[in-house]
């Protein structure tokens, strides 16, 4: 049977500015991404909400404050297929406090126009542009053996059910 794996992601923006973190071990290591991780994996029965304030507490020191859910993306690797990632992604504009550095994660704010995709997962330039854009999406990448995606399917949606 199938399993699914919760995750989080957020990014952090400040108007034309946005704030990716250089990911320092463990998977997806050496490359820039927002921050967020499992669901429920530190902490038995959490909420995917209260998972994404964990992480992004844990990995920049930041306590979000608003934010919106702006895609839910479900990832399959070739080499692992009966598991599915589900990494539900949002944008946050206000918070408290300033990002910083932690063991897991280098925080850097970018310009939301020189967005360094050639450094960070290879699914992103698909559709990160789309959701900073102002849209809502649903995507489904499949990655081979290198973690290139093989295949891909992007749906814009109203809201997430
Ligand atoms: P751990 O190292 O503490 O065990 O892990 P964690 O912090 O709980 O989780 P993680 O494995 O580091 O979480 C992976 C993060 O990467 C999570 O925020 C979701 C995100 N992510 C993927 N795939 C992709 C992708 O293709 N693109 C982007 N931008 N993010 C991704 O899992």
């Amino acid at each position: 049977m199938k399993k699914t794996q919760n995750l989080t992601l957020c990014f952090l923006i400040d108007k034309d500015n946005i704030c990716l973190a250089m990911k320092k071990r463990g998977f997806g290591a050496n490359r820039w991404n927002g921050v967020g991780g499992k669901v429920g994996d530190k902490v038995e029965g959490e909420s995917i909400e209260e998972g994404l304030l964990r992480e992004v507490k844990e990995e920049i020191g930041v306590d979000l404050k608003e934010y919106e859910k702006v895609a839910e993306i479900t990832f399959i690797f070739i080499d692992n297929p009966d598991t599915e990632l589900l990494v539900h992604t949002y944008l946050s504009y206000k918070w408290d406090g300033e990002p910083t550095e932690s063991e897991e994660m280098r925080p850097k704010w970018f310009k939301v126009d020189s967005i360094p995709y050639d450094d960070m997962w290879s699914d992103d330039r698909y559709w990160l542009p789309t959701v900073l854009d102002g849209k809502k999406i649903k995507a489904r990448f499949k990655f081979d053996e290198n973690e290139e995606p093989i295949d891909k399917e992007i749906e814009e949606v109203e809201n997430f059910k």
